[in-house]
């Protein structure tokens, strides 16, 4: 194939898009790529330069493509017919069946018996319509997405600390040159791969430290006097940061005039982490004394020259003290004086390709947009003009997303869901309670690209586009927004979700416009953030287009903002507060119920990620080399540990707790605690980690606790790679998609047929019944 220059071709016109510079679908270091059309085959990725990859991208981004011209790719509307199967529908015939159930169930149970479940993958556009669909179109409180899954444990630290968060207040670039960097509850090895060379200043300097009960990819890179890796009992880290804290305070390394002059509460502060000397939080952590001391004499070090940055990820955000151990994480940066300094600071790294912004544009349940608060009486005047609606109109603040996926189909309830990027038959706690519970709905419509386990249970499926064939903005994990462009036309039949919103929000008589053009959403959500917390008002396409970096606040015919903090914090005042916190056990907060540890020789089971696995798979299962890399759920688990249950290497096993059991391989690995196991979440049917989790939630955030759960482990009594992956466990959940009453297989052979799939690909393959 001649291949022409790549600004030549994206300046072709819109109807025959032949490549494009854009970013990556996945995660939120939002790697910039070029998408170039290739003869006979899907559109050829290169990393593209940007402070964030620097050229770099990770295996998923490598193979993001293959998605797109996907043998099961959905390109025409499903609806579940009168026999239980799931058959090809117009778009018209699909839109108006959903239309008709909205108000027949609005007109038998009140609006808020419809909800919506979004995404931190849309982009700002859809995330911000879905908001205003859900209040407008539907009219309902009920809307709450899978961010609550991800990020709202740091989100809620921040906003009581600071008064505002973004996840990272600086870009990420200012990273480099630390002389320490804190990084607590994340693998970046594996999560973000290029983001790993931003740690390099750090390492230089011997001061990497790491906290995760695993010694992961990321720990490794504290070798060889790098740094220091802490290998704590799980969910321990709030007693490991109260006494970090302590050693801070006793040892003369605070940083006094910052705290007089830039904060609130430190007396009552130092009070609360006074029992936490090194002895007593070394017996409850596992973490050596002497790992203390050095821990807070380079972040002290790094504070007084070089720069020290502390960093939290879900695994010490994913728990029922979540918020409180992001808390811990921010008053140990305030007492060192790392926060709105140039050099130094306090961040948590966004998940989602569009974690950031997904959380700010009104998906979440109390939330309008602009990171407004939806209780704000000014907000929601500001947002109802915008609108062109009564303030009354706007309807109040709805269920945080465990609540919400618990009412499903119960008494007074949510009987009609919509779900718009996110498969939480897979990724939410207790999936299997989850699971009953979007049974027990009246309607289930789910928008999706692929027939996710989710999408399986579905009465309507909507094919929406991939991100390579839309327009819209992103903002990635830096407070950054971004421009995605399409760069390959979309396939016959799918519609872009702007579309069907439209669509929907028409059919239903919606008191305000919805339109299906990216950049007049976009142009509509500046005026509706303007003013607010997360202000885009100053930033458009052109500005992006222009290649200009946008960090919001961004205010109209102001500049943007890469570093928060440098004058003062969001607060009234301008100070940053400190939070006095406490474990449970000690005095902390009483609701919290995570399972008891350790009893009887169970085992710790933390879950997370794989370098080739997004989420709950139901992109990365269906890209052939990640698959083929990664097919199935493997425990890891100490050999020692394994040989006492008489487990083989590579063996089946059986994890289970009275929630569940999931049945995987074993895989040895001497990087796990005695005491702790591993697996991931991104595989469902019998191998999902979420069949064990607990749906104890965070008081403050509504996260669950993803992250620590008891487990037994035993030689496995079910063949490992039953129901393994892809299609393969579609089928399964698919067999009793609708329970007893109309149990049906999906005509996806049929569904693929009309909508002219490729010849040659046997039905079995494309996940034919
Ligand atoms: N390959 C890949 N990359 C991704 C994603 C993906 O699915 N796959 N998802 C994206 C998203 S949405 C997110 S949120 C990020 C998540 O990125 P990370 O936060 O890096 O990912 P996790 O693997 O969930 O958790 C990180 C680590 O927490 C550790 N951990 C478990 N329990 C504890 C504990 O009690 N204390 C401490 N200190 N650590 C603990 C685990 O051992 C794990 O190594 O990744 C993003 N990038
Ligand atoms: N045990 C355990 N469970 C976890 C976690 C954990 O660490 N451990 N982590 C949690 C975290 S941090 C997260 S973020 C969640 C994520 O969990 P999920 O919400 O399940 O995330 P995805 O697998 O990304 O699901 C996105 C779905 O939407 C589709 N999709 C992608 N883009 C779009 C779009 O633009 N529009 C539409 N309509 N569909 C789209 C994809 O095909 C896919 O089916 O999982 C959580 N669950
Ligand atoms: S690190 Fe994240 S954004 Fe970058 S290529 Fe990988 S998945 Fe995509
Ligand atoms: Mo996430």
């Amino acid at each position: 194939m001649v291949r022409l220059p790549a600004p030549l071709l994206r300046s072709l016109p819109g109807r025959h898009l032949v490549g494009a510079d854009t970013h990556c679908p996945y995660c939120a270091l939002q790697c910039a790529m070029t998408i170039t059309p290739a003869a006979g085959g899907p559109p050829e990725i290169a990393g593209r330069d940007f402070p964030t990859n620097r050229g770099g991208l990770c295996r998923k981004g490598w193979t993001s493509a293959a998605l797109l011209d996907h043998p099961e790719r959905l390109t025409t509307p499903l609806v579940r017919a009168d026999d239980g199967v799931l058959r090809p529908a117009s778009w018209d015939a699909a839109l108006g069946r959903v239309a008709a159930q909205v108000t027949a169930t609005r007109a038998a149970h009140g609006a808020d018996a419809v909800g919506v479940f979004g995404g931190g993958g849309l982009t700002n556009e859809k995330a911000y319509q879905l908001g205003k669909f859900a209040r407008l179109a539907l009219g309902t409180s009920r809307i709450d997405y899978n961010g609550r899954f991800c990020m709202a444990s740091a989100a809620a630290a921040g906003n009581r600390a600071f008064g505002v968060d973004r996840g990272l207040p600086f870009p990420v670039s200012d990273l480099d040159g630390a002389h320490t960097i804190l990084l607590l509850g994340s693998n970046v090895a594996e999560t973000m791969p290029p983001f790993v060379q931003h740690l390099r200043g750090a390492r230089e300097s011997g001061g990497l430290v790491v906290v995760d009960p695993r010694r992961t990819a990321t720990a490794d890179f504290t070798a060889d006097g790098a740094g220091l890796h802490l290998q704590p009992v799980p969910a321990t880290d709030l007693a490991l940061l109260l006494g970090l804290c302590h050693l801070v305070i006793h040892d003369g390394l605070a940083d006094k005039a910052y705290l007089a002059d830039r904060t609130t509460g430190y007396a009552a502060l130092a009070r609360s982490v006074a029992a936490w000397w090194p002895e007593r939080t070394s017996r409850t952590t596992g973490v050596p004394v002497a790992q203390l001391r050095e821990t807070a004499r380079l972040l002290a070090a790094g504070a007084r020259s070089g720069g020290s940055y502390i960093l939290t990820g879900r695994g010490v955000e994913q728990h029922v003290d979540g918020t409180d151990t992001a808390t811990a994480a921010i008053n140990l940066a305030l007492l060192l004086g790392l926060p709105g300094s140039a050099h130094s600071g306090y961040g948590t790294l966004t998940g989602q390709g569009n974690g950031q912004g997904g959380r700010e544009h009104g998906q979440k349940a109390d939330q309008l947009p602009g990171y407004r608060k939806i209780t704000d009486p000014a907000a929601r005047a500001h947002v109802a003009k915008v609108w062109g609606v009564e303030e009354a109109a706007i309807p109040g603040p709805g269920l945080p997303a465990v609540e919400l996926l618990a009412s499903l189909g119960r008494p007074g309830g949510v009987r009609m869901f919509f779900v718009h990027g996110a498969n939480p038959a897979v990724s939410a706690p207790d999936s299997t309670r989850v699971v009953d519970r979007l049974r027990s709905l009246d309607a289930l419509v789910v928008c999706d690209f692929f027939l996710s386990e989710t999408a399986a249970l579905a009465d309507v499926v909507l094919p929406a586009l991939q991100w390579a064939e839309e327009d819209g903005t992103v903002t990635n994990l830096e407070g950054r927004v971004l421009r995605r462009r399409a760069a390959v036309p979309p396939p016959p039949g799918a519609r872009s979700e702007l579309w069907i919103m439209a669509g929907l929000a028409a059919r239903l008589g919606a008191p305000s416009s919805f339109s299906d053009d990216p950049e007049t959403v976009f142009t509509e959500l500046r005026a509706a953030s303007a003013g607010g917390p997360a202000d885009y008002s100053g930033i458009d396409y052109a500005l992006l287009d222009s290649g200009a970096a946008a960090y919001w606040p961004y205010p109209s015919g102001g500049t943007g903002t890469p570093r928060l903090f440098l004058d003062a914090f969001a607060h009234d005042g301008g100070r940053a507060a400190l939070v006095p916190v406490a474990p449970a056990a000690t005095g902390g907060h009483d609701a919290v119920t995570r399972d008891p540890l350790f009893a009887g020789g169970a085992l710790a089971l933390a879950t997370g990620r794989l370098l080739e696995h997004y989420q709950s798979g139901a992109q990365t299962r269906r890209v052939p080399e990640l698959a083929a890399a990664s097919p199935g759920a493997r425990l890891l688990i100490h050999p020692a540990a394994a040989a006492a249950r008489g487990i083989p290497d590579g063996g089946p096993v059986t994890v289970a707790n009275a929630r569940g059991e999931a049945h995987c391989t074993a895989e040895y690995s001497t990087a796990q605690r005695l005491d702790t196991v591993f697996l991931p979440f991104h595989f469902p049917g019998l191998q999902g980690a979420n069949l064990l989790t607990s749906s104890a939630t965070d008081p403050v955030s509504g996260m669950p606790e993803f992250k620590t759960s008891s487990v037994t482990v035993a030689p496995g009594r079910v063949p490992a790679g039953q129901g393994s992956t892809g299609h393969r466990v579609v089928t399964g959940l698919r067999a009793g998609a609708r329970g007893a009453s109309d149990p049906g297989p999906v005509d996806m052979a049929g569904a693929l047929r009309a909508a002219g799939a490729r010849p040659g690909t046997p039905a079995t393959e494309r996940g034919g019944a």
